[in-house]
């Protein structure tokens, strides 16, 4: 089922609609965006300049200290009293990134979220469990008004009491599961703890994870834990929160809604706009957006954009799967990787469970990586012959796979850190603090 006949639009029409909300979205920001009104004037456009898509490209870029440099409120383009909801991102250090929604911008928000929990295949028929933190962060609350907006039974339980988790999922009869995908494989391990086999005993079909990236072998090991289809979503709070992008069934990519957002994909060195199909770094403007609309937002999220039409029937752009952020691919004497790469290479080694730690530092002026694995099986402690051929097999995959030399430690089942939010998979300490 498709949840809008925005997400089937003609190409043309599409782009119709897309410009007429870009020339709306810059005379809001110029007549009521100090900071934009001020980058516009020093670049001397004028709202009335932008004819066509095309001329997006003119318009100054925005980033993450734009936001932060105007805290708490000072990109809102409306005043408190039409400020409906606060939500906020923790940023690792210092204040976090302060988000707000008009009444009208959460209508729009839910109606994102409806679409794309129709295309990854819930309904009204599904008990929906959302296992996101309730709070300031946008997962909770934005997936939540969408699952009830196509009416589907919703169980807030929120992050965290696994055990609970797994209970009332049972006692419920959950068939939805919504969270990280890091936690999601954490809730599985727990169940089977608890003596509970999640493909027999439960009655779940459907995983609907974002919020942090994932591999398609992280997906594998979910569908397989769980005997549900997995599918993914993209957002971010800047931008709405979740709901920005999601995959149908056809899993080719995630469906920006693009009556709402209009993405490009720039190079992050040059800046320069990149054709469909070029991995880049995503860019965002929002068209809809009342509270706190964004122009060119830079995501720091790489990935590429694809146009041709899905199976699905869905004609909106799809985004691949987020490679990485342009700050955390690590530079490994000079090798670049993303930690995505190297959860793809530990995540096809058989034996090796789906938890791990990339630890980074130098070594007088070397740069040093050590890998923290999980052993799927206890039995392999036994044997010291096996244990070092496993360590060379993952070794030498990531020297011919990705060029980097890595040392690795492997680890009892069960020992190494679970995350009930987004996972901190890289302790780099080369990090001037
Ligand atoms: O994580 C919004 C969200 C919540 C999306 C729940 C989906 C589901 P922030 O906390 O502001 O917002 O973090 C945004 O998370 O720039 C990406 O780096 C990362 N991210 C979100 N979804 C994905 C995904 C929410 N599907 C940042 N794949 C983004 C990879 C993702 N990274």
């Amino acid at each position: 089922m498709i949840w809008s006949t925005y997400e089937t639009m003609a190409r043309d029409q599409m782009e119709k609609l897309q410009l007429e909300r870009l020339k709306q979205t810059v005379r809001r920001v110029y007549d009521h965006v100090p900071h934009y009104r001020a980058k516009l004037n020093e670049l001397g456009i004028n709202p009335e300049d932008i004819q066509s898509l095309e001329d997006l490209k003119k318009l100054p870029l925005t980033v993450k200290n734009d936001l932060r440099d105007n805290y708490p409120f000072g990109l809102f383009a409306v005043p408190q009293k039409e400020v409906v909801r606060y939500h906020a991102s923790s940023g690792t250090t210092g204040k976090p990134t302060v988000v707000g929604y008009t009444k009208n911008d959460m209508e729009t928000w839910t109606e994102l979220i409806a679409r794309i929990v129709t295309m990854a295949g819930v309904s009204a028929e599904d008990t929906a469990q959302v296992s996101f933190g309730y709070g300031l962060f946008t997962g909770a609350f934005g997936l939540h008004q969408g699952l009830e907006r196509v009416g589907a039974s919703v169980i807030p339980i929120s992050s965290g009491n696994t055990e609970k988790q797994i209970m009332i999922m049972q006692d419920f009869g959950t068939t939805a599961l919504i969270g990280t995908p890091s936690y999601a494989l954490h809730m599985a391990e727990v169940a089977k703890s608890m003596g509970i086999d999640p493909k027999k005993d439960l009655k779940l079909k459907w995983g609907l994870f974002g919020g942090e990236g994932s591999t398609e072998a992280m997906r594998r090991e979910l569908q397989d834990a769980w005997g549900i289809f997995v599918t993914e979503n993209y957002g971010m709070s800047e931008l709405i929160g979740p709901g920005v992008s999601g995959e149908c069934k056809a899993l080719c990519g995630m469906h920006i809604s693009e009556d709402h957002f209009i993405p490009e994909i720039i190079d992050p060195e040059t800046l320069e706009v990149l054709p469909p199909g070029s991995v880049g770094e995503l860019v965002i403007t929002t068209v809809t957006k009342e509270a706190l609309p964004l122009i060119r937002y830079r995501t720091k999220d790489i990935t590429s954009l694809h146009y041709e039409t899905c199976d699905c029937g869905r004609t909106t752009v799809r985004m691949a799967k987020i490679q990485g952020r342009t700050d955390d691919m690590l530079i490994l004497g000079g090798v670049n990787v993303f930690p995505s790469q190297i959860e793809e290479v530990l995540f096809n080694t058989e034996g090796i469970g789906p938890h791990y730690q990339i630890k980074v530092f130098k070594k007088g002026y070397l740069d040093k990586i050590e890998i923290d694995v999980e052993l799927i099986d206890d039995n392999l402690l036994e044997s010291f012959g096996q244990l070092e051929a496993l360590k060379q097999t993952i070794r030498s995959r990531l020297r011919t796979v990705l060029g980097i030399d890595a040392k690795i430690h492997l680890h009892e089942p069960r020992t190494l850190a679970r995350f009930e939010g987004k996972a901190k998979r890289v302790i780099d300490m080369r990090e001037v603090k």
